[in-house]
């Protein structure tokens, strides 16, 4: 079985695994899986040849023989599934593991991305610091009722699983926030996460391809 996985030619985060093809390798090396990965500009990204696999020009992209798939959740359940290690064997641990999957892409990432969008692309605008702390604070909401749920526990739910995948892959964004850091717990969390040693692969192996590249614009 061959795998493989699109990602940016030229990352614009410079390799700061932001860029959501890090949660991809990280579950491909949770389960020991090897892949390929195919890099991508922008621009082909537009093009037919990719519109194909990817409706809406983005990446990653996952192909496995004849099955390509786009977006991240379903791609990382696909990889759960098949492989040992990312899911609990007992059906109801099981069915909370995707929950946490869901719940990370549904409830906390919109968040999170409107921070990002406020952050990066509305900072020209005359209304920009009104709405900032607006978004701060639904950032901080959902992170609270996280952090409430989390506690002292290492895992959202027993041990690690593709919910605990997702749900760090998706606070990471926040890293130059702040915010995170507001929530202690959660901080410790995303670095139980990072200190994985499959996080590690992954986060090296797209350092890898965007070191020495310059950032884009
Ligand atoms: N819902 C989809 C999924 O989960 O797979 C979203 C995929 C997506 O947003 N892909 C982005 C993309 O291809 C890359 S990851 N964008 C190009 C386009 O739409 O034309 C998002 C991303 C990009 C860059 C950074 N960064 O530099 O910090 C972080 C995250």
């Amino acid at each position: 079985m061959t795998i493989t996985i699109t990602a940016f030619e030229r990352s614009p985060d410079g390799g700061a695994g932001l860029a959501r093809d890090t949660r991809v390798r990280w579950a491909l090396e949770e389960v020991g899986q090897s892949y390929e990965v195919r890099l991508v500009s922008f621009e082909a990204m537009k093009q037919p040849a990719h519109l194909a696999l990817h409706p809406f020009g983005q990446i990653p992209t996952y192909e496995e023989d004849d099955l390509a798939l786009f977006e991240t959740g379903s791609i990382v359940f696909h990889i759960a599934e098949r492989h040992e290690g990312l899911l609990p064997d007992d059906a109801n641990a099981r069915a909370r593991a995707v929950t946490w999957m869901f719940a990370a892409l549904n409830t906390v990432e919109p968040t999170i991305l409107e921070l990002a969008t406020a952050r990066l692309l509305e900072s020209d605008k005359p209304w920009h610091q009104e709405r900032l702390p607006l978004v701060q604070d639904r950032v901080r909401t959902r992170l609270s009722q996280l952090s409430a749920r989390l506690g002292n526990a290492d895992w959202l739910d027993g041990a690690f699983s593709a919910g605990d995948l997702m749900m760090a892959s998706v606070l990471l964004r926040l890293a130059s926030s702040g915010i995170l850091n507001e929530f202690p717990n959660l901080a410790a969390y995303v670095a139980r996460g990072e200190a994985r040693p499959a996080y590690k692969r992954a986060f090296a192996a797209q350092l890898a391809i965007n070191a020495g590249k310059t950032p884009a614009g």
